[in-house]
C-alpha cells in the first residue's frame, strides 16, 4: 500500500449505494465519462434505492449491478476477488434523519458494520504497493450543530447529535482508523445537504415540491427558523470526481456550494416555483405551508467552509441556487413516471407515520 500517493488513477471501481440519490447522480456523470473504467456498484436496493435511477447507464459496457448488502462480508470478499477493484466509492448507507430516531439499530448496522465490512475487504485485497483509493463519502452533521455565527472547516472537532450523524461519525473513524492503523489508502468527503435529480422524497426538497404538486398540507418542523447549506448534487458528484483523482492520500475535504437558507425560506421559494410551472395562481401552493411539531434534537444550523476542495483542487459549483431550485422543480414536475413508482405503498406508510396525513 502506498500512503503518500498524490494522484490516484481508478480502473475497477466498486461504487456502494450506486441506486441511491447520490450514487446514481455520480454514476450517471462518471460512466460515460470514463468509457475505459469499469465500474460495478453494489445496492441493496432498500426502499432508498431504485434500479430507475441507474436506468440511463444500465446498458453501459464499462456498467455492472449487483444487488446486495454491503455488510455481506462473503459476498464483499467475492466482488473483490472477481474484479481486482482498485477503487471504492462508498456511498451506501441509512441516510434519513427521522427514520434514525424511530430505527438507530439500521444506522448502526449499515452505517458503521457494512462500512467496517468494506475496509476489512480492501485491507484483504489490496497488500502489495499498487495504485488504491478507498473514497469515503460523508456528511457535515458529523460536527453537530452550529449557532447562528461560524462554519464547520476540516478541523471542527465530531458532535454528532442523531443517530444517523452518530453512525456516520463512526464510519468516519473507521475509515481513518484504517488508514492510520493499516495504512489503507483513504479519502474522506464531508458534505453539507445535497438537493437535485433522483432524491427521495422523503427529504425535505422533493417532499415539498410533490406535496406542492398534489395541494397536501407541506409541513415545515419547529418554526422553519433552522438553516441548512444546500448543494446541488451534480456539483458535489464533479467534486467527488476531481477528490477522487487529484484529492490527497489521507486527506479529508469539506464540500459545499456555501448557501444557506432558513427552511421556511426555501420552501416558500419551492411553493412558488411549482405555482410558476404549472400557472397556478401565485400562493395556491403556499396555502398549504403547516407548522409541525420539531424534529427531537433538531440541529439548528449547518455550515460548511469549503475553501480546501477550492483551492486545493480547483473545484467550483455551477449551479447557483435558484437556478438549481428551478432545475430541479422541473426535473420532478417532468418524472411523474418516477414520482408514481417511487411513493409506492410503503412511502405512504413512511407518511402515514411520520406526519400522519
Ligand atoms: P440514499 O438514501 O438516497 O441512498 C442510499 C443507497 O444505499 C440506496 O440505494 C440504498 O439501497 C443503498 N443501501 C442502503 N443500505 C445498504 C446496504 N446495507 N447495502 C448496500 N446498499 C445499501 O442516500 P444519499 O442521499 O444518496 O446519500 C449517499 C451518501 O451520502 C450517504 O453515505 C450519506 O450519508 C451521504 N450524504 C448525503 C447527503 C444528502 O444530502 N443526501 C449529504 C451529505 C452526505
Ligand atoms: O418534512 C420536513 N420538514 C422539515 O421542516 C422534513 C423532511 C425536513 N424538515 C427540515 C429538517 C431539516 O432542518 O428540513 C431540513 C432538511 O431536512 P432533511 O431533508 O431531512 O435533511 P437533513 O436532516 O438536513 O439531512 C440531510 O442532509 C445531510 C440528509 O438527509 C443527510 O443524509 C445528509 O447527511
Amino acid at each position: 500500500m502506498n500512503s503518500s500517493t498524490p494522484e490516484h488513477h481508478p480502473t475497477r471501481v466498486l461504487v456502494t449505494g450506486g441506486a441511491g440519490f447520490i450514487g446514481a447522480n455520480f454514476l450517471q456523470h462518471m460512466v460515460p465519462a470514463y468509457p475505459d473504467v469499469a465500474f460495478v456498484t453494489l445496492d441493496a436496493l432498500t426502499y432508498a434505492g431504485h434500479r430507475r435511477n441507474i436506468a440511463p447507464v444500465a446498458e453501459a459496457d464499462n456498467f455492472t449491478f449487483v444487488e446486495g448488502d454491503i455488510a455481506d462480508a462473503a459476498l464483499v470478499g467475492r466482488l473483490f476477488d472477481e474484479h481486482a477493484f482498485t477503487t471504492v466509492v462508498h456511498f451506501a448507507a441509512e441516510s434519513h434523519v427521522d427514520r434514525s430516531i424511530q430505527d438507530p439499530l439500521a444506522f448502526v448496522r449499515t452505517n458503521v458494520v457494512g462500512t467496517a465490512t468494506l475496509l476489512e475487504a480492501a485491507r484483504t485485497a489490496w497488500r502489495d504497493d499498487g495504485d488504491y483509493r478507498f473514497h469515503h463519502i460523508s456528511t457535515d452533521e458529523v460536527f453537530g450543530e452550529l449557532g447562528a455565527e461560524g462554519t464547520f472547516t476540516e478541523a471542527t472537532p465530531y458532535a454528532p447529535r442523531s443517530p444517523y450523524a452518530a453512525s456516520k461519525a463512526g464510519s468516519d473513524h473507521l475509515v481513518r482508523a484504517y488508514g492510520h492503523t493499516y495504512g489503507l489508502p483513504f479519502t474522506l468527503s464531508n458534505t453539507s445537504n445535497n438537493y437535485g435529480p433522483y432524491q427521495h422524497p422523503e427529504k425535505l426538497i422533493p417532499l415539498v415540491i410533490l406535496r406542492a404538486l398534489r395541494e397536501q398540507p407541506i409541513p415545515v418542523y419547529g418554526d422553519g427558523q433552522n438553516v441548512r447549506d444546500w448543494l446541488h448534487v451534480q456539483d458535489h458528484a464533479l467534486a467527488l470526481d476531481c477528490i477522487l483523482r487529484h484529492g490527497r492520500t489521507g486527506q479529508t475535504y469539506l464540500v459545499s456550494a456555501e448557501v444557506e437558507r432558513t427552511n421556511l425560506h426555501l420552501v416558500e421559494t419551492l411553493t412558488d416555483l411549482v405555482d410558476a410551472a404549472l400557472d397556478r395562481p401565485a400562493g395556491t401552493a403556499r396555502q398549504h405551508i403547516t407548522f409541525v411539531t420539531d424534529r427531537p434534537g433538531h440541529d439548528f444550523r449547518y455550515a460548511v467552509d469549503a475553501s480546501r476542495v477550492r483551492d486545493e483542487l480547483s473545484w467550483r459549483p455551477q449551479y447557483d441556487l435558484p437556478a438549481g431550485l428551478e432545475q430541479t422543480v422541473r426535473w420532478y414536475l417532468d418524472h411523474p413516471d418516477w414520482l408514481e413508482a417511487i411513493t409506492d405503498e410503503d412511502y405512504a406508510a413512511y407518511i402515514d407515520a411520520q406526519y400522519g396525513t
